[in-house]
């Protein structure tokens, strides 16, 4: 087991903290795959009903390890199309795919395709103090980690334009503001509010929650006429779900619901 990223289950959520400080959990080889092997478990272990990502020291997350990507060491030029398709797409799909809520925790810098993963994610806090970089355009390279898909949707073709090609720093709360994120919050409490808005969708009814954001997903490229048909689909599968059973009543007997994500 890799320590480049802690794994933690408690309470339905498994927390994966990326952890490379000194790097500013920049990604080598072996932080890809162990990020990539927590979201796997996610799909594949029942128990986790919601994932927290966050980072460990004072950054979430630089990017690539340019470390790794060094010309001075006179090898040739890497093949960065092989690099994505073999270490990022995958994660970013995984992400998008998993019928699970996704919360992450952006406790400080997120940089390049550090902070496209981060606003892959379903729910993002953000320390105050942390900064959202489109770092790309500095070393030449063109935004990857899905920012050029999700950066247009949530920003508009002005922001996402002005944010790559000037790499200037957002601030948590202009993000928050221009919607790329959920919430800024003061940096003292952003893991304690994170994780327990983590542990109240683990605790929810998740069956749907994972319909509801493949639906939200899959609406940037629909047509209303496609939309409605999904919603149909969807909701036939959630009223027939042991969670709606529960939710309705739950509500009827005027109790708390126990929601099992099935
Ligand atoms: O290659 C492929 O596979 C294609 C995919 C590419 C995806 C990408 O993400 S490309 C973009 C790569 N990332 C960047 O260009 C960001 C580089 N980092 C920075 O610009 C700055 O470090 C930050 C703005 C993120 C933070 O600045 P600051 O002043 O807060 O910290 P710092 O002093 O620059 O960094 C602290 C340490 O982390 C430092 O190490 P040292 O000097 O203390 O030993 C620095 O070198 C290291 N570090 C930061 N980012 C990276 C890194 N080391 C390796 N790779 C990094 N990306």
């Amino acid at each position: 087991m890799s320590d480049t990223v802690l794994v933690e289950l408690a309470d339905g959520v498994l927390s994966l903290t990326l952890n490379r400080p000194e790097k500013l959990n920049s990604f080598n080889e072996e932080m890809h795959m162990a990020l990539r092997a927590g979201i796997q478990r996610a799909h594949d272990d029942v128990t986790v009903r919601a994932v927290l990502i966050t980072g460990s020291g004072r950054g979430f997350c630089a990017g690539q390890d340019l470390g790794d990507r060094d010309p001075r060491k006179g090898t040739p030029a890497p093949d960065l199309g092989n690099t994505l398709e073999t270490f990022y797409n995958p994660t970013l799909r995984l992400i998008r795919a998993l019928n699970k809520p996704v919360i992450c925790a952006v406790n400080g810098v997120a940089a390049g395709a550090g902070a496209n993963i981060a606003i892959a994610c379903d729910i993002v806090f953000a320390a105050k103090s942390a900064r959202f970089i489109q770092a790309f355009s500095k070393i030449g390279l063109i935004p990857d980690a899905g920012g050029t898909f999700n950066l247009t949707r949530i920003l508009g073709e002005p922001r996402a334009k002005a944010l790559t090609m000037l790499a200037e720093p957002l601030s948590a709360e202009d993000a928050a503001s221009w919607g790329l994120i959920w919430k800024a919050v003061d940096d003292e409490t952003l893991l304690d509010e994170a994780l327990a808005t983590a542990r109240k969708l683990a605790k929810g009814a998740t069956f749907g929650l994972g319909l509801t954001k493949q639906l939200i997903q899959a609406s940037a490229s629909n047509s209303l006429d496609d939309q409605l048909d999904l919603e149909r689909d969807a909701q036939q599968k959630a009223g027939k779900s042991a969670d709606y059973a529960e939710g309705v009543t739950a509500f009827l007997e005027k109790r708390a619901a126990e929601f099992k994500g099935k």
